[in-house]
Parts: C-alpha cells; structure tokens; sequence
C-alpha cells in the first residue's frame, strides 16, 4: 500500500479561469496546456492501515493549513473510492522546481498526489480516473496526468465526470519547442489564482465573453498544434493570454498580476518578430511570462530575458507523462 509517483507542471495555452462548480473545481470553458520538462515534483504515498491523522511532508516541511487540509481531502476521497480499509496515510512530496520558478507547482503537485495515491490503493493506472481525481486538488492539476499537449474538457455534467485532461499529442509531437520561463519577479502575488479566478467569474463584466472565446480558441489551436505552427500557435497565445488579463483587469476590485518589467518583456516580443526572431508570450496569474520559442532561437531569447531583469531562465520543453516508480 505504498507507491510514489513523478508528474511535470504545465502551461497553459489556452487559459482556464473561472470555476462554474467551485467544489468539484468544474471550470466554465476547456482548456489547452503542454506539459513542461524537465522540472517535477515526486511524491510518495503509504497508506499504514491504523487509525489516526494523515502526515503530510512538503519540500522537508510538515505541512499545515490549508496546504495540508487539501491533501488530506484528497486522500480522503480516494479512501472513498475503494472497499480496502487503507486506514491513515503518510505523505512525502518534493519537487525539483529551481527557487521561485514563478511556476504553479500545484498542476505538477496534485496530479503526482493523485496518480501515487491511487495506486498506492491499489487501483490500476487509468488516466482519466487519476486526472479527475488531481482536478480535486487543483484544476489546472487535471492536464499534468499525460504528457504533451494536453486538453482539459470543459464537460457538461454536474457530477464532474467528464471533464479530465486529455492528451492530444505527445511530447515527442513536437521535441523542438522550447518554453522559458523570465523570472522578472520573485515577490509573492497578492491574490490567489483560485481567489483571482472567484472574483473575476463574479464581478467582471467580460467573463461571459471570456468563456466563450476561449472554448473557441481550444479547437482554433489544435490544427496549429498538429503542424507545428510556431507562429499560429503564438499568436493564440498571446492573444488568449492578453484576454484572461482584460477579463480580470475588469473585475471590481480589478486584478492586475504584471509588473512594469512583465510588460517591457511582452512589448520586446513584437520587436523580436519584426527582427526574424520566433517568440511568443504567455502569462499566467503572476508577473512572470513564459516565452514560447524554438531551439533555434532559445538562446537569444534568453538573452532578451536576462537583459530585462529576469534574475533566472527556467528553460523548458514538452514533459512526458506522471510516471509510477
Ligand atoms: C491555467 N491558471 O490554465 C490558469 C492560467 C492560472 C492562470 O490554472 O483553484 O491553481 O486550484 O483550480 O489550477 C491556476 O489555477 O486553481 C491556473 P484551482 P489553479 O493554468
């Protein structure tokens, strides 16, 4: 009753923001990421059969908090799902992340949680009941379970299960393409994402047109994926990153995650282009943009990065699947 389990974080091309069932986290439109290697988190999962609290250890430290109790309810889910009394678990979770990578470390965290604790229940790998399962912990957890280029499905049930991460393409689809990540900024954000998310479905006035565009755009991208279309799939993108953005700027209060440096960066994208350059950016909830480019170019680009003040360049690729073992 113990197994351990490596998963990768991702990026999202397509943005989900926004939940329409904030307990099940069921988002209001699909969403596209590609899987980032080489970083991960590997976590460990014994269930000890007794009685008693679940211990939850993270990066060396004994969680707490809302940190711990998120795991702990997703254990407790899995202890639902089985007739096996698997009694209390112990939980070991590191990730490999450099410091402040800027990168939400929960997609890679929660989707490692699901796949070790479901086997280590002993349940046979099956994607989709593990991605449904790290949705719970968090949403954007749901596209870490595969590899590649992953789609999480909107679905259309109350009960959440039809809507899990679905791989498109394999890592292996597209080896060239490169994600670097500009760490112009290591302060803490101020709001949440899931905080963020909330406020923005609630007050902002464009999140109707949000939704429905970025349902659009999932199926727009997916041929541009297919030809490895560097250029398309920027250009989509950035555009649905600035739309995430515009949404949440428009939220009462507004949400603003970019720093000065955040835009010098994206603004220094388009001259890029225009001097034969091939780079794209993307953002998430935070001030530090991710960079789509190709080997060709991952130098210059991380060049450019260093030169606007980004401290350290996480350099990624597309990352393979949560692995048991
Ligand atoms: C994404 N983000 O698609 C979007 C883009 C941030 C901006 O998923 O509340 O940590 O746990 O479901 O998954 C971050 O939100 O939120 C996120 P919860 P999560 O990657």
């Amino acid at each position: 009753m113990k197994a351990t389990a490596t998963a990768h974080p991702n990026i999202a091309l397509v943005k989900y923001w926004g939940k329409r069932d904030e307990r099940l986290i069921l988002p209001h439109q699909s969403s596209l990421s590609v899987t980032l290697g080489p970083l991960s988190v590997t976590t460990t999962v014994e269930f000890l059969g007794g009685d008693g609290h679940d211990e939850v250890t993270i990066n060396g430290k004994v969680a707490a908090g809302s940190e711990r109790a998120r795991v702990v309810e997703l254990l407790g889910l899995v202890r639902s799902q089985t007739k096996r009394r698997l009694g209390r678990a112990k939980m070991v979770s590191k990730g490999d992340f450099p410091a402040a990578a800027g990168l939400a470390s929960s997609a890679a965290a929660f989707a490692a949680l699901a796949v070790a604790a479901r086997t280590a229940a002993g349940f046979a790998r099956d994607t989709q009941a593990e991605s449904i399962l790290a949705r719970r912990g968090s949403g954007s957890a749901s596209r870490s379970v595969q590899g590649g280029f992953v789609r999480w499905n909107r679905g259309t049930r109350a009960d959440g299960r039809d809507s899990f991460g679905e791989q498109l393409f394999a890592a292996s689809h597209w080896p060239e393409l490169r994600l670097l990540v500009g760490m112009v900024s290591r302060e803490e954000k101020e709001v949440k994402s899931r905080d963020g998310m909330r406020t923005t479905v609630e007050t902002s006035p464009y999140y109707p047109a949000w939704a429905k565009d970025a349902e659009a755009e999932v199926a727009n991208l997916i041929p541009f994926i297919r030809r490895r279309d560097l250029e398309a799939v920027g250009a989509i993108a950035e555009k649905n990153a600035w739309r995430m953005h515009s949404t949440a700027f428009a939220a009462d209060p507004p949400l603003c995650y970019l720093k000065p440096a955040t835009l010098a960066v994206i603004q220094t994208c388009a001259e890029l282009r225009k001097k034969g350059v091939g780079v794209w950016f993307t953002l998430d909830a935070g001030p530090n943009p991710v960079l789509l480019t190709s080997k060709t170019d991952e130098a210059k680009v991380a060049k450019v990065l260093q030169q606007h003040g980004a401290r350290e360049v996480v350099r990624c690729r597309p990352g393979g699947d949560a692995e048991v073992g």
